[in-house]
């Protein structure tokens, strides 16, 4: 991945102002403030190409980012309690749009906050992903939060909880220190290049 050329291109509030899906595409998915757009600035080894913020809701729009021939795509963050009733309608839309854009989907990196168990939302996503028939990854943020012990505790629920998903590769990561990162990365780089 030659992350000097990774760049923004574009943010999408509606289904209609999508781009064109001509290449493979890693969608990041997770409760808001897991750290989605943390990620991306990792994965593409930028300090903020991608906004990220201690306000819960902050990427209310589907943005994508280019790197090489494959696409990082940033989705809203879900199980945000406080938005409205139309904001959420809104988000639902969006996210629903984008799934059934028959778009070249190479990989979903589901998101989960290792410190916290799955929650229903969560759920729903990988019940979501599974019915699809959509390749994804599990990626555990936050690993620095936790000690040594917690860390290795929350890693061992984390794999029975995954085992219902077979084939699903779990990646502890910390957008802190950038453990994990080299790992998902070469995962992102392999998914998108099957797709090609
Ligand atoms: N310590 C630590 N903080 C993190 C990590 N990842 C994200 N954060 C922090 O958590 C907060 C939320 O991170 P974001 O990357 O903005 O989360 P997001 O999933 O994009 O959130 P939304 O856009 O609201 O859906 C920010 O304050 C980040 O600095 C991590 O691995 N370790
Ligand atoms: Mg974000």
């Amino acid at each position: 991945m030659k992350t000097e050329s990774a760049r923004f291109e574009l943010c999408a509030g509606l289904g209609s102002q999508l781009p064109p899906a001509d290449v493979p595409e890693i969608a990041l998915v997770g409760r808001s403030n897991v750290g989605k757009s943390s990620l991306i600035n990792r994965l593409l080894q930028r300090k903020a190409l991608a906004r990220t913020s201690n306000t819960p809701g902050k990427t209310a729009t589907i943005n994508f980012y280019r790197c090489d021939t494959l696409r990082l795509v940033d989705l809203p963050g879900y199980g945000y309690a406080k938005v409205s009733g139309a904001e959420r309608q809104r988000w639902d839309e969006l996210i629903q749009a984008y799934f059934d854009g028959k778009r070249p989907l190479a990989l979903v990196l589901q998101l989960l906050d290792v410190r916290h168990p799955i929650t229903r939302d969560d759920e729903t996503m990988l019940r979501y992903l599974t019915e699809s028939g959509l390749p994804f990854s599990i990626v555990l943020t936050k690993t620095d939060k936790l000690n040594k012990t917690q860390l290795e505790q929350q890693k061992a629920y984390f794999l029975q909880q995954a085992a219902v998903y077979p084939g699903v590769k779990v990646f502890p990561f910390s957008a802190l220190s950038g453990a994990g990162a080299e790992e998902i990365r070469a995962q992102v780089v392999a998914a998108a290049e099957q797709d090609t």
